[in-house]
């Protein structure tokens, strides 16, 4: 199993008001795609109605990350001519939460929805060789980066918010960064 990268930003956009702005900004210091979200504490978001694909695809998960909010149904899809399996054997390292989908055929779908934010690790119990990850938000504020890691995130309430960035491919590690800004924020995090 990878080791998971977790970089920890904490930014303020502005100071009062119910202004909303956007959060640009740069992951580097790994290969890839990565996934950014803020935690907005206290904040209660409703769940989304509507639902997420995961496909299995050519002996691979497609997309092969995914970020959703908390409390999004995912419909898993088996597009492939062999049988595929779904399983995660933890959410962000807690096996209490891990869950086994179960094995089905072509044009099936099986559902789940994630109620618990973090990184949840897929697996195929048919094809070892098969991963994918599903990166679970807390609240409708994330984005997916470009590969050369550029991500927007937009219409956020201002506010004071942690940060979050993921990638599979680097190693662990938690940095704290203050970004003051005035308007839009600028959020630069090196996961190295
Ligand atoms: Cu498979």
């Amino acid at each position: 199993m990878k080791q998971l990268v977790s970089a920890v930003v904490v930014f303020f956009v502005g100071a009062i008001g119910a202004h909303a702005g956007t959060i640009h900004g740069k992951v580097s210091g790994a290969k890839g795609q990565s996934v950014v979200y803020i935690d907005a504490t206290g904040g209660t978001f409703p769940a989304p109605t509507k639902h997420a694909e995961m496909n299995q695809k050519g002996l691979m998960f497609s997309p092969h990350l995914l970020v959703v909010q908390k409390g999004t149904t995912v419909d898993f899809k088996n597009e492939d001519s062999v049988e595929h399996n779904v399983f995660w054997p933890s959410i962000s390292g807690n096996k209490s939460l891990g869950h086994n989908m179960g094995t089905w055929p072509q044009g099936q779908q099986r559902s789940f929805t994630f109620q618990t934010p973090g990184v949840v690790a897929l697996l195929c119990n048919v094809h070892p060789d098969m991963s994918g990850y599903i990166i679970v938000s807390p609240t409708p504020y994330f984005a997916t980066t470009s590969n050369s890691g550029e991500f927007t995130i937009a219409n956020v309430p201002n506010g004071t918010y942690k940060l979050t960035a993921w990638n599979q491919a680097g190693k662990g590690k938690t940095q704290t960064i203050q970004v003051t800004v005035s308007g839009d924020a600028e959020a630069n995090i090196n996961l190295k």
